[in-house]
């Protein structure tokens, strides 16, 4: 009989790639989503996979949703990827935010607990945790200190996953993976922000780009390659916390070097604090410039993983460079739009 996994959060990038990793080894997958929300199915649809996954409508607020969808689907496995994802808007929505984030993480753990308490269960913890980062790089053992709502509330999250393990048994993991992209990614995060916006500047020769803090420093990899290491997380003999990353860092003003240049521009900075832009030398036209409006009342200045704990025991490592990452997501910008196709 072919292994079951149950999918939270499958309409989002991770639920797209993680769902076609499990089908592709054979899997039945259920994937669940907000039936409040519009069914936006495109990201299975663009990675061939939506008439595959078994859709189950899921709150996760709602207790009694969890309880009946593991009695109906009796998995193996549940990957809870479902989260208020964009830290920004945690500032401004935080208590629904520790709801969504934290506390549905407990209600998924309760819920297996009482219903299928052989099902495996993995967490999707992040970076975001260790914040104002403690030592660099950050390990499994670095001490967490979130500076948004979002990094309480999955800190929340972790520790429940960790405590179910310690007190019932549950084989439950925790990954703690650093940002992660795609040309799946969406539009509201920084590296897709800038993606779209460009490609769509070069193709209409309008426009222009506006960012935030663009010194932060992000440890940036594939999403395709971090799904991998979620799967082999639930696969390993035991239940246990791995990072995912990939040990490199490079800031916001890089991303949108390396993007510009994609498409051909010749960028350079310029100017110091918030009258920063980014020009073309060629041309002289502005690409970019700061706009303090995009500042976030707490932030994460630099960030980088070392993942050697997932590498000697889960045989993982990340294989899509950051170079290479920017540029198929400003590729695939540029497909779409040459195709007519809305940059979602
Ligand atoms: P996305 O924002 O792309 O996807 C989030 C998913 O959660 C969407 O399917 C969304 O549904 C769903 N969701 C949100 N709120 C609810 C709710 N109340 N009930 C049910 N479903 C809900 O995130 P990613 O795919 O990038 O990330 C996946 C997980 O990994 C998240 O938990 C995120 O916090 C975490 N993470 C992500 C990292 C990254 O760099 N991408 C790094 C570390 C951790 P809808 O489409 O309806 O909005
Ligand atoms: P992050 O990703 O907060 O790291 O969370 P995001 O892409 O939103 O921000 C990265 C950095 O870029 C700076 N920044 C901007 N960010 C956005 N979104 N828009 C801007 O205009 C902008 N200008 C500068 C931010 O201040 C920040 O420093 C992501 C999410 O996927 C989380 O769910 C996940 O847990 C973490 O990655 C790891």
């Amino acid at each position: 009989m072919s292994p079951r996994a149950l999918v939270t959060g499958v309409t989002g990038q991770d639920g797209a790639y993680l769902c076609r990793h499990l089908l592709d080894r054979g899997y039945e997958v259920y994937g669940t989503y907000r039936r409040s929300a519009s069914r936006n199915l495109w990201r299975l649809e663009e990675l061939g996979a939506a008439d595959d996954v078994q859709l189950v409508s899921l709150e996760l607020l709602e207790l009694t949703n969890i309880l009946r969808t593991l009695e109906m689907v009796r998995p193996d496995e549940v990957y809870n990827l479902a989260a208020q994802s964009f830290v920004g808007l945690s500032f401004e929505q935080p208590i629904y935010t520790a709801d969504v984030n934290g506390t549905s993480t407990l209600r998924i753990l309760e819920s297996i607990r009482t219903v299928l308490p052989a099902c495996r269960f993995y967490q999707a913890s992040t970076s975001e945790m260790f914040g104002k980062v403690q030592e660099t790089p950050q390990r499994e053992t670095t001490p967490f200190h979130p500076r948004s709502p979002y990094g309480v509330a999955k800190v929340s999250a972790h520790w429940m996953t960790v405590n179910y393990r310690e007190a019932h048994g549950l084989f439950a993991c925790s990954g703690i993976l650093f940002n992660h992209e795609s040309p799946l990614r969406g539009t509201e995060f920084v590296t897709r922000k800038v993606t779209s916006t460009l490609a769509r500047m070069h193709a209409s020769g309008a426009g222009l780009l506006e960012l935030g803090n663009i010194d932060a420093m992000r440890d940036w990899g594939f999403a395709g390659d971090y799904v991998e290491a979620m799967h082999a997380m639930l696969r390993h003999d035991t239940a246990d916390d791995f990072v995912i990353a990939t040990g490199e860092a490079h800031s916001v003003g890089e991303v949108v070097v390396r993007a510009a240049v994609c498409l051909g521009w010749d960028p350079v900075w310029e100017g110091e604090g918030v009258k920063r832009r980014c020009l073309d030398r060629r041309t002289g036209r502005l690409l970019a410039q700061v706009n303090p409006a995009y500042y976030r009342p707490a932030e994460v200045d630099f960030i980088l993983g070392d993942a050697s704990k997932a590498r000697r025991a889960l045989g993982w490592a990340p294989r899509v460079s950051f170079e290479e990452l920017v540029e198929r997501m400003v590729r695939a910008d540029c497909d779409r739009l040459a195709a007519g196709r809305p940059l979602l």
